[in-house]
């Protein structure tokens, strides 16, 4: 099993790259960020809970994201390995994820940390606003929240990572293809290492 974490603020192509990612790596994706727009569609109380938090920018609570990770992985038992996006957001989510992974036998093969500069991240986000309908991505002053949340509480889940010698960093400015590309050998470098 090859289990990668895809990190990097929001609007650094997370999303976008594991799109392409696990179409060529035939691994599962697990998007915290679409499992919560898909309980918040479906108007489930899960989903209300996590539209206060998703509406103002802020992190949805620990709990509720390791529950619907850990679901995940429960209802996937023939998975080859998966992709985590937008996930662990937090050192308490990490630690629990590695708890999860190793009561399944396995663990996190490389976390590929995509690196976009602020001003970028914005015009991106802006950007997706006009179009994706999500009520988060229409402010400057939500995307500066989420930037914030960012900063303070998920940037430091790539140290958990380093002390396993995990973290790669990859320059997520440039075209989807070179990213991709630089992504696809990192990976590719890692599984027959
Ligand atoms: P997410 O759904 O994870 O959203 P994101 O971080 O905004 O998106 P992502 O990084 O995937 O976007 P992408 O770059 O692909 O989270 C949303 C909210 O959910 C959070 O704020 C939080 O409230 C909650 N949440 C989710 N997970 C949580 C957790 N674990 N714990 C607590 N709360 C959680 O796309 C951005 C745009 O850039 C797109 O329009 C794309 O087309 C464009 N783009 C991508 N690559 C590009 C490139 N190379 N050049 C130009 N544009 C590019």
């Amino acid at each position: 099993m090859f289990n990668l974490i895809l990190f990097g603020p929001p609007g650094s192509g997370k999303g976008t790259q594991s799109e392409r990612l696990i179409s060529k790596y035939g691994l599962k994706h697990l998007s915290t960020g679409d499992l919560l727009r898909s309980e918040i569609a479906g108007q489930t109380p899960l989903g209300m809970a996590a539209r206060s938090y998703m509406d103002k920018g802020q992190l949805v609570p620990d709990e509720v994201v390791i529950e619907m990770i850990s679901s995940a992985l429960d209802n996937n038992p023939q998975a080859n390995g998966f992709l985590f996006d937008g996930f662990p957001r937090t050192n308490a989510q990490a630690e629990a994820l590695d708890k999860l992974l190793t009561q399944k036998g396995t663990e996190i093969a490389i976390v590929l940390a995509l690196q976009v500069s602020q001003k970028e991240l914005v015009k991106r986000l802006l950007n997706r606003g006009l179009t994706s309908g999500r009520s988060d991505d229409v402010d400057e002053e939500i995307i500066s929240a989420r930037i914030a949340e960012y900063e303070m509480k998920t940037a430091a889940v790539a140290d958990h990572y380093k002390k396993y010698d995990k973290v790669v960093y990859v320059k997520g400015e440039g075209t989807i293809d070179e990213i991709f590309d630089a992504l696809s050998d990192e990976i590719d470098s890692r599984k027959t290492a």
